[in-house]
């Protein structure tokens, strides 16, 4: 039987263009959680692969006014906010009782694609012409790095992002589901370490959150910012807030057809992760769909964090958000 590997396309090291290989010889490097060596390109960590794509998005990507773009720390919700997302935008073309609803038979990741991880990893010029207006996009990009026309345009951007330590407890779960098999899972305690110094795919982490949350004060008109708990708390409240922030907001006579619950429906954990293709289903780039349905839960870093782990987050997390307001 031939091995499977499970580590997604955007991860793997090879295939990387002249001018990505040049780029990374004069970046810092440390040792990656799932491959060797993560980089550091404007302050952020990189897999060199996913930089091919960074550096091609950065280029050639060409924000219209009227794309939505959904941006996030990996393994915030952003599955879940894919699918709230696609449902609310395109609740008239797919009402959510439909039975060839698009959600029903996609994974989201495939009907709200990344920029930096799918689209423009192995393409220059990537063919939208198959995307419906509003175009959805999504990206795990820092502020500063953005393509500059997202800045330029009237797009608009959806930030998610969760508490440190539930968001750490996915990324490590969800990392040892890539490694291969002969690599074993990764330590928590290293990993811990790791994240807590910043360095994980798209950390620092704190860096990341301040980088939306200052730009959202200043323009809250061009960014929505959302957290996984407070989603989670109110889910109907943040739905009809991001209806009303995209423009689209839900009408008396779709609140007589119950429209918000029915999209919080399709899109819940217990229906997207029950469905056959995230259970048997495998995304492009290599990865499993079902490796992102885990627990869907806030507060699941109980069960694994020891209370100096605890204290020691909590410690990064009020010397770093000090004074911005922000608070997990
Ligand atoms: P990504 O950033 O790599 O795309 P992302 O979707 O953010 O991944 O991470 C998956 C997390 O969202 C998982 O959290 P957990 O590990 O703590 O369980 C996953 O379970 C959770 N998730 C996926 N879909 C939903 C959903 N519909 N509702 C709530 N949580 C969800």
């Amino acid at each position: 039987m031939p091995t499977v590997d499970p580590m997604p396309e955007y991860l793997k090291e090879q295939d990387r263009s002249h001018e990505c290989m040049k780029l990374i010889s004069t970046l810092p490097t440390k040792p990656g959680w799932v491959v060797t060596a993560l980089y550091n390109y404007q302050g952020f960590w990189h897999t060199a692969r996913q930089l091919q794509g960074v550096i091609s998005c950065q280029k050639h990507y060409k924000a219209h006014d009227t794309d939505i773009l959904l941006v996030t720390t990996p393994k915030s919700g952003t599955t879940w906010l894919k699918a709230i997302l696609f449902a609310l935008v395109n609740r008239t073309r797919f009402p959510q009782h439909h039975d060839h609803h698009p959600l029903l038979s996609n994974n989201p990741h495939v009907l709200v694609p990344f920029l930096e991880l799918k689209l423009y990893v192995d393409d220059e010029n990537p063919d939208f012409s198959s995307f419906a207006s509003p175009r959805l996009f999504s990206s795990h990009l820092p502020y500063n790095s953005l393509p500059k026309s997202i800045g330029d345009s009237q797009c608009k951007i959806v930030y998610l992002c969760r508490n440190p330590k539930d968001t750490f407890i996915s990324l490590w779960a969800f990392t040892n589901k890539l490694r291969l098999q002969e690599m074993g899972i990764n330590s928590l305690e290293e990993t811990f370490d790791k994240f807590c110094e910043g360095v994980s795919l798209y950390g620092p982490f704190w860096e990341h959150v301040l980088g939306y949350w200052h730009e959202s004060l200043k323009h809250p008109d061009k960014i929505c910012f959302m957290t996984y708990e407070g989603m989670k708390e109110q889910p109907e409240l943040h739905l009809r807030k991001l209806g009303d922030f995209l423009g689209c907001p839900f009408s008396i006579e779709e609140d007589k057809e119950s429209v918000v619950e029915g999209i919080l429906e399709i899109c819940s954990f217990d229906n997207l992760s029950n469905l056959k293709v995230n259970k048997e289903g495998k995304l492009s780039s290599g990865e499993d769909n079902s490796t992102f349905f885990r627990k869907g839960e806030v507060g699941d870093w109980k069960n694994h964090l020891t209370t100096e782990m605890v204290e020691r987050l909590e410690k990064i997390c009020e010397e770093k958000l000090e004074g911005s307001g922000l608070k997990f």
